[in-house]
């Protein structure tokens, strides 16, 4: 009988912009890494591929898009990904995501699309084991200094955005799956504090692989 092994645990970082979520997914990265754990970072949108590249010149105001049509693209933008992530677990390597299908829900809905429409393109992806949500308040926002050029970087909509993360954190309910974390601390902190959450999962898990929005 072969051996039976744990498969990788999927976790998901989230967050708004200038909550320092893509520096704590490279300091997590590390840490896994010096732990000895197989691991990989993905990031969505993935701007390299042909659907992301059409995504990029939205997200930079170089072309104009239907509201519909975009969030289209950022779910089929993962679809892209989706059996790579699931064949990655199955080998037993942890995938850490910077941003997921809950930007998608948050983003789309804050620009005021119905949100039980913006679930359901992404009904069916993998689902995270944890997800982790960066939450910095309107005031350590603005305190860490000018938002990009980019659209959605406007502190009135962050506001809607921060918002709509609260309402997707209130359904994804308890059982550990969805954890706040108070971004507005140290960096060293916020570290600490993720990897409290993540290091239980990082040899892996014997938990089956959930799908969303179940
Ligand atoms: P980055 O700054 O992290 O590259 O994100 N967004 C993201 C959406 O509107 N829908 C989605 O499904 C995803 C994944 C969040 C670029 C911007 O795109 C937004 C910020
Ligand atoms: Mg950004």
């Amino acid at each position: 009988m072969p051996e039976v092994t744990k498969r990788g645990a999927f976790v998901v970082i989230e967050g708004l912009d200038r909550s320092g979520k893509s520096t704590q997914c490279t300091l997590l990265l590390e840490q896994l890494r010096s732990a000895g754990v197989d691991v990989k970072l993905l990031k969505v949108p993935d701007r390299t591929t042909t659907i992301g590249k059409v995504i990029d010149s939205y997200l930079r105001k170089e072309s104009e898009l239907d509201d519909r049509a975009i969030h289209l693209l950022f779910s089929a933008n993962r679809w892209e990904v989706a059996s790579s992530i699931e064949s990655s677990l199955r080998a037993g390597t942890l995938i850490l995501c910077d941003r997921y299908a809950f930007s998608g829900l948050a983003f789309s809905s804050a620009q005021g699309l119905p949100y039980t429409w913006c679930r359901a393109p992404d009904a069916g992806l993998p689902a995270p084991d944890i997800t982790l949500l960066l939450d910095v308040s309107p005031e350590a926002q603005a305190k860490r200094g000018g938002f990009g050029a980019e659209r959605y970087e406007q502190t009135e909509l962050q506001e809607r955005v921060r918002a709509a993360f609260e309402r997707v954190g209130d359904e994804m309910g308890g059982g550990g799956r969805w954890v706040v974390v108070d971004a507005d601390a140290e960096q060293e902190a916020v570290a600490r504090e993720l990897w409290r959450h993540v290091e239980p999962l990082a040899q892996g898990t014997d938990e089956p692989l959930r799908r969303l929005w179940d």
